[in-house]
């Protein structure tokens, strides 16, 4: 057996501590982040959370890796939200309409007739109130990191062509489990059956309801347009998608590979644009092609007036109040 000297046993220790300290700088504390997405993977959401990903194994030399849970497979995006929020959970990709129940700014977004354009919209959220939004989620206990894409949603339904607030009455469409919709949909005379995404085809399958509300992307990629095949461009919302991260991953991280999760998510959100716009326009001559009704020549006038109690409920609060007023200024 070796005998060591005092010395040499010191300078083991030394050593054998500054090699624990280098482990533990780098891959102990590699980590898989679990990101979360309701669509199916080839939508454009879920490619910019994989675009994402392999920016941020990249650039953090493959200590970390983001692994994406789509189509629902960590179920549905009202729970998601809550296991986000509790750190189950590390990303979630959400409408604004669903996080708008716990992050009050975001329920301005998915206001009806905001956003007098798409234009409009991206500069909104491009700009310094996006910023400024996305740099609020803090005591909601999560992370803002990017918006993504997601058009203006319209009302279809398999009853008949609705052409004016008249042709509404009546019908039960399925909305997104959010008070803030099922109140518009009421506004608009209709009956707002809230159900998560993923029961919207069996509900329109089986009658249960007569319609819903969406994007062109969303109506077509879930087969809702086989079976509700009239579609009025209200263009009521243009809710788009944020990005969130739990608290307590976002504190997991170093300030630097915070600097990187945060400017990948803004890349893959730029990435994401053009294979919307693309997509966008497949899906409506898609559904077009199989025969579904658009009615475009609709007056929003008589949509938009419906709309003024729901303002004046949301406009109670001086803050929602103050950042409406600053959205509609920006020109
Ligand atoms: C889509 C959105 C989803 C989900 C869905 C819905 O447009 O991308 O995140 O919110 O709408 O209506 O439930």
């Amino acid at each position: 057996m070796p005998v060591y000297r005092r010395a040499d046993l010191l300078r083991i220790i030394t050593l054998v501590v500054a090699l624990l300290a280098a482990v533990a700088a780098t891959s102990a504390f590699a980590r898989e982040f679990r990101a979360a997405d309701t669509q199916n993977e080839d939508y454009p959401t879920v490619q910019a959370l994989l675009y994402m990903g392999s920016m941020v194994a990249e650039r953090s030399g493959g200590r970390h890796q983001i692994k994406v849970f789509h189509s629902r497979q960590l179920g549905e995006e009202k729970e998601t939200l809550e296991q986000t929020r509790v750190g189950a959970i590390d990303l979630n990709r959400t409408n604004v309409a669903l996080i708008g129940n716990m992050v009050p700014a975001m329920n301005v977004l998915a206001m009806p007739f905001l956003f007098r354009s798409i234009e409009h919209l991206q500069k909104v959220l491009d700009g310094p109130i996006g910023s400024e939004i996305l740099a609020s989620f803090e005591p909601y206990g999560f992370v803002g990191l990017a918006f993504y894409d997601s058009g203006a949603r319209s009302i279809y339904n398999s009853v008949r062509p609705v052409r004016s607030i008249a042709d509404l009455k009546g019908l039960r469409l399925r909305v997104q489990q959010s008070e803030q919709m099922s109140d518009m949909i009421k506004s608009l005379g209709a009956e707002p059956v809230e159900l998560p995404y993923g029961q919207v085809l069996t509900g329109l399958a089986t009658r249960l309801i007569d319609g819903a509300e969406n994007n062109w992307p969303s109506f077509v990629t879930t087969d809702h347009y086989k079976y509700a095949g009239y579609y009025t461009l209200t263009e009521h919302t243009m809710s788009p998608e944020v990005l969130v991260m739990s608290k307590k991953a976002w504190g997991s991280l170093s300030a630097e590979d915070q600097q990187i999760f945060r400017e990948s998510a803004l890349r893959s959100s730029r990435f994401m644009r053009e294979k919307w716009r693309d997509l966008e326009e497949g899906s409506r001559k898609q559904a077009e092609a199989a025969g579904v009704k658009i009615v475009t020549d609709i007056d929003r006038k008589p949509f938009e007036a419906a709309m003024a109690g729901l303002y004046a409920k949301a406009q109670r609060d001086p803050a929602v109040a103050q950042l409406i007023e600053r959205i509609r200024k920006v020109e």
